[in-house]
């Protein structure tokens, strides 16, 4: 996958850019929107270029010739010529300092001006001696949120998102079977579990032909070096940068297997100590009785709970949180899935910050399945992403008129993404957000209010009797932006009573709200809605990264609005 890899070059080419006064602003852009575009594709550019060359990669938004050129370039040579000419002028890690809350391209280079600051170390020096606040422009407070910016970004240090792993691990898994060399290989680990990031990926394969399995997997082009390798066990580093364990495994212990490395640790612990209370032994390799003889043969993860007594849990649910003993009662949730999922509701056009048209959206969303598709532009305090005025939603509403009586095959829902102001007043009249079928508020700007204030602003808007549904309401950005200071119990249960149902947000980078906030939230009697948020026709598949965080946190598709067919969940949103 060179997705990310290039997306991360083409970011770091357009902050050099940008630092030049000379250079036109369209370049910049023009390599940032090529960044977004590959950094979200879900099909490998690699494969892209492979199948159709310069031409398919052409067809990608934001890919022009030139852009097609560099990919074509990197994809034969490793490396990009403009990058490196550029990187002789500044020799700073831009893409190691940008992902530092707080810090732009144009701060890092007045830091390696002054400081000769060049990548991430030299900067907590410079803290470390107290060099930044001394700087013209930057002062005290600068200097401590760079300091709590570089401790986020350490405390998640090598995690990747689950929207750049499980599409990696999928391709892996892919070649393995297209190998002709495996029976089976399947994506165990925190992967599986679709938690939010992911240290290193496990796979475990089955085959007549390990030694030559283990030859294959070293030799693919995902694999940047080798760093153990066994006959049973392989570990590589792959070029996005993450390692992964490849493991052989006997059929008959492959149930076993696949539970033990799907773990999670604690939920592994405390399954093997119900084993002993019941005179088994668990382990990787079976389950076995006291004269040691493999008692359910260890085939598949079923077997082994009902030996134990169990239902069976999705792997999403074994983070040991109550979800053994529920399965000892047979009481586990049905939890929701993909399949349940009838529309989407967060969604973005052209109109405001999307790529492509309402039509282009709509024909994809049916394209996935859904019933229906609700289109939720940025109003217009939201200038970063073109937000639009009242009469320029007035103008789009009939543009959603027009297509609904011409008829796409689903249904396109009138809404907005509207802003949530400093004072909890909501971004448009009252009189725009009367023609939606139904409203989402947001929470973009002035984050930085303490507790109290930004639970009041969000109160606020939920009681305004104009909401339906609160966008990412933690406003967090995985590994870049920690959630604002919110208190969620307040938020929820003003939820419960004015009927406004959370979002859990799909986007790779937000998955807001997350597990965790979800398990909370469930003690309200509060609805939630899986979005996608996507910009281009692509992130609606996002879907299941959403669906993950929602099984993660056991709800039900009771539990979520856009299970519902579009008549019912309109008689929701009236109230
Ligand atoms: P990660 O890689 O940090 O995102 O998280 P995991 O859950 O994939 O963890 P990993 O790769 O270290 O190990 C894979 C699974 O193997 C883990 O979920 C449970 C199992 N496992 C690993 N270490 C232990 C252990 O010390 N005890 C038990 N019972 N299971 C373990
Ligand atoms: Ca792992
Ligand atoms: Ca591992
Ligand atoms: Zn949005």
């Amino acid at each position: 996958m060179y997705n990310s890899k290039l997306a991360e070059l083409f970011e770091e080419i357009a902050d050099m850019l940008e630092l030049d006064p000379k250079i036109s602003r369209f370049e910049p852009r023009a390599y940032r929107k090529a960044a977004m575009t590959i950094g979200t594709l879900q099909e490998d550019v690699g494969e892209i270029y492979e199948k159709r060359g310069l031409n398919g990669l052409m067809e990608l938004s934001g890919v022009g010739k030139s852009i097609a050129g560099h990919i074509e370039e990197y994809i034969k040579t490793g490396k990009i010529k403009k990058y490196e000419e550029l990187k002789k002028k500044y020799p700073v890690d831009f893409s190691g300092l940008t992902k530092i809350q707080g810090m732009g391209a144009k701060k890092a280079l007045k830091l390696y001006t002054e400081l000769n600051v060049k990548n991430v170390d030299d900067l907590k020096k410079a803290i470390e001696r107290h060099r930044i606040r001394e700087l013209e422009g930057f002062g005290e407070r600068s200097e401590e949120e760079l300091a709590k910016g570089i401790a986020l970004l350490e405390s998640s240090k090598g995690r990747m998102l689950l929207g750049t792993a499980l599409p990696e691990a999928e391709n892996i898994v892919k070649k393995l079977m297209d190998s002709g060399l495996v029976e089976k290989a399947m994506v165990c680990g925190s992967t599986r579990r679709m938690k939010e990031t992911v240290g290193d990926l496990d796979i475990l394969i089955i085959s007549k032909n390990g030694e030559k399995v283990m030859d294959f997997v070293t030799k693919m082009n995902e694999v940047e070096n080798i760093m153990l390798r066994g006959p049973t066990k392989t570990t590589v580093w792959l070029k996005i940068g993450l390692s992964c364990d490849f493991r052989l495994i006997e059929p008959t212990s492959f149930g076993a297997a696949t539970q033990y490395f799907t773990g999670n640790k604690n939920h592994n612990i405390k399954i093997r100590e119900i084993a002993i209370k019941k005179g088994y032994k668990l382990n990787e390799y079976g389950l076995f009785d006291k004269k040691n003889r493999n008692a359910v043969a260890g085939k598949g993860e079923e077997e082994i709970y009902k030996a134990l007594g169990m239902d069976c849990m999705p792997p999403e649910m074994r983070e040991d949180r109550g979800e053994l003993d529920l399965a000892a009662q047979h009481k586990l949730p049905q939890v929701v899935g993909l399949d349940d999922i009838l529309g989407d509701l967060h969604v973005h056009s052209k109109h405001s910050d999307g790529d492509s048209t309402i039509e282009e959206m709509a024909l994809e969303a049916k394209k996935l399945g859904r019933k229906y598709i609700g289109i939720t532009d940025h109003s217009k305090s939201e200038h970063v992403a073109n937000g639009m005025d009242d009469s320029q939603f007035l103008k789009y509403f009939d543009e959603i008129d027009r297509l609904n009586d011409r008829g796409l095959g689903i249904k396109i829902l009138k809404s907005g993404e509207v802003d949530i102001l400093k004072d909890g007043t909501l971004d448009l009249k009252d009189k725009t957000l009367e023609q939606m079928d139904y409203v989402i508020g947001s929470v973009h700007m002035n984050t930085n209010m303490d507790k109290e204030e930004m639970t009041k602003r969000v109160i606020k808007a939920i009681e305004s009797g104009h909401l339906n549904i609160i966008a990412h309401p933690t406003g967090r950005l995985i590994n870049r932006r920690e959630p604002f200071q919110i208190d969620l119990d307040n938020v929820f249960e003003s939820a419960e009573k004015n009927n406004v149902a959370m979002e859990i947000d799909a986007f790779p980078d937000r998955l807001d709200l997350n597990d965790e906030n979800i398990f909370k939230a469930k003690k309200y009697k509060i609805n939630f809605s899986i979005d996608t948020d996507a910009h281009r026709p692509s992130h609606l598949q996002f879907m299941r990264y959403g669906i993950g965080m929602a099984r993660r946190g056991w709800l039900t598709a009771h539990n979520v609005l856009n299970t519902l067919p579009e008549e019912k969940l309109l008689k929701v949103f009236k109230k």
